[in-house]
This record gives C-alpha cells, sequence and structure tokens, in this order.
C-alpha cells in the first residue's frame, strides 16, 4: 500500500468518553479493533451473501458474477436480492450491537440514535466503468447536512486492504474544504488497515474518507450506519425513508424484535436537501476550518 498508514486502535479508550472526544477531535476517526462481537457480524455478512447468491451475484464458491449487478448501493436498490439484503433483519440489526451504540452514545450523548436508513456496500472488483461513489474523496456532511453526525463503517467480512476498504486522511477535518477526487491507491497522508469481522471504525462528517479500490476476485460487504444527537435538525428520509412516509422507516417489520429501539420522540424532521444547502454550525469537538463558510452541497449523491 505503499505510503498509506495504518490506522491508530482506540480499544484502550473504549470506556474513556473524554479521551475518545479528544482523539476524535484530534484525528477526526476512532477505529476499534475486534469492538463486535465477531461471530454475529460474520453470521450478518453470511446472510447478506446468502441473500445475494439467491439473486445471482455470487456463484456457490463466491466468484462474482462477470457482470456486475450493480455499481453503487443507489443502482443496487433496483435489485430484488439486494433489497433482500438491505430490508433483512441480520443487516439491520447491526447499530444495535450494545458495543456500538453504547459507545457512540458515549461520544454524543446518551440519546443519540441511528437512522433507520441504513447503507449496504457491496463492491465488486474495481474494473474501468464501475468504479462507485465511495471511491471519491468526500465528506458525509454532504448525506445529511447535520454538524457532528457520526457515521460507523462495519466490515460485514475480513477485509484486507487489496479488497479495498475504507480510508480515512487522519487530521483532514481541520483543513481546508476540498472538492471531491478519487482516491489513489497509495497517498501520503492517509490511513487504513485490513479490517477483520468485528471491528470498527466511526469517524466525523467533515473528515475526508473514500474507499480504496477492490483489486481483489470477490466482493467487499460493509455497511454504513450512521448516528446524530436528537436535539439537532434531523433529516427526514434518513429516518422515514426515501418515500417519505409517515412512519420510522422499518419500525412495522423489527418493533417487535428484542434489539429494536425506536428513534427518540418528538425530532425536528427537515428536507435533506435543505439541511445539507447550508454549512456547518459550529462543532461541539473542534473548532470548524473557515473555508467551510463556502460550503456548497454537492451536485449528486456523494456517497
Ligand atoms: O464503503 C465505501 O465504499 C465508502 C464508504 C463511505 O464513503 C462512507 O461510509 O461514507
Amino acid at each position: 500500500m505503499g505510503r498509506v498508514d495504518e490506522l491508530a486502535d482506540s480499544s484502550g479508550l473504549v470506556h474513556d468518553q473524554d479521551a475518545l472526544r479528544g482523539r476524535l477531535a484530534a484525528d477526526g476517526y476512532l477505529f476499534f479493533r475486534g469492538l463486535l462481537p465477531a461471530e454475529q457480524v460474520r453470521a450478518t455478512g453470511s446472510a447478506v451473501l446468502e441473500k445475494l447468491r439467491a439473486g445471482g451475484w455470487i456463484s456457490g464458491r463466491d466468484t462474482p458474477s462477470a457482470r456486475p449487478r450493480a455499481v453503487g448501493s443507489r443502482d443496487a436498490l433496483a435489485d430484488p436480492a439486494f433489497r433482500a439484503a438491505i430490508t433483512g433483519a441480520a443487516f439491520n440489526r447491526v447499530p444495535y450491537f450494545p458495543a456500538l451504540r453504547q459507545l457512540v452514545r458515549g461520544i454524543l450523548g446518551p440519546q443519540a440514535f441511528s437512522y433507520p436508513v441504513k447503507v449496504l456496500r457491496v463492491v465488486y472488483p474495481e474494473r474501468p466503468g464501475n468504479r462507485t461513489l465511495g471511491r471519491y474523496v468526500h465528506y458525509d456532511y454532504g448525506v445529511s447536512g447535520v454538524q457532528d453526525m457520526l457515521t460507523s463503517w462495519i466490515p460485514l467480512m475480513d477485509i484486507p486492504v487489496q479488497l479495498g476498504g475504507l480510508a480515512v486522511r487522519p487530521g483532514g477535518h481541520l483543513a481546508r474544504l476540498k472538492p471531491p477526487r478519487v482516491l489513489g491507491a497509495a497517498e501520503p497522508g492517509w490511513a487504513t488497515t485490513g479490517y477483520r469481522t468485528g471491528d470498527a471504525i466511526i469517524f466525523h462528517c467533515l473528515t475526508p474518507h473514500a474507499a480504496l479500490p477492490n483489486a481483489g476476485s470477490s466482493l467487499r460487504v460493509s455497511g454504513d450506519f450512521r448516528w446524530q444527537r436528537p436535539d439537532q435538525p434531523t433529516p427526514a428520509e434518513l429516518v422515514l425513508g426515501p418515500a417519505a412516509i409517515q412512519r420510522e422507516l422499518f419500525s412495522w417489520m423489527f418493533r417487535r424484535e428484542r434489539w429494536w429501539e425506536p428513534v427518540p420522540a418528538g425530532l425536528a424532521l427537515y428536507p435533506r436537501q435543505q439541511l445539507i444547502a447550508a454549512p456547518p454550525r459550529p462543532s461541539r469537538f473542534f473548532a470548524v476550518h473557515p473555508s467551510w463558510r463556502h460550503w456548497q452541497p454537492p451536485p449528486g449523491a456523494v456517497h
């Protein structure tokens, strides 16, 4: 991987909220080796792959279909097998794993919640013409328009660097705002790791990040689960779903599951486009670079 650095492991800080906030403020991310129960996460990955296998994304021997079924997560939603995977209980349960939930609440506050809308990433080996949007260096502020929103990126299988896991630019959240661009495979100043099932990386919405190319021969499967405090304006589409139905997305499917909990009552919901059009407010964690005053929402999807 050339000069790409190794992520710093914050596992030793999980019980020290001040230290976690301090490191998030300094580095823009927190990585935890083995935070989650590896067996349960592996079972989640297998459940996702089973649905995809049934839809022809992979053969019995886990070889990806010669023609990708979809390039990005949005195209993928048109595919019934992908829809079965992303709406399944196994995948939707991930942000309710206590170790993850407690950790994020320790950083953001006890009422912090995860958006019912979650992103499943199934990334084929990269070939000309199938580069995903996740390969562009971007900021997740463009996803929600909520200052201090955190993204947790969870590998649902072992993801060696060759399979193109997530890379972050440590300290990049303190720097000047930059336009999107494709991340090179060995850029100095970036950090990643060989992710293992059970690992988690959490990063701030102003932290530049991108996926590395999948240079392997199998699919890469991971999920993004995003979090905010309930006392901040909340993007309606991430709670109610893209069609803005009047109830919390998936509540009718999972409300009887032991692990499920509803989003807090009384959220102030706004159209996502309205929230992402405004520059970020001051952060609770660090001084925002003045260039963010000139923030423009990206012309299309950023993630
Ligand atoms: O996993 C990827 O391909 C990209 C992830 C990403 O951009 C995100 O979590 O916001």
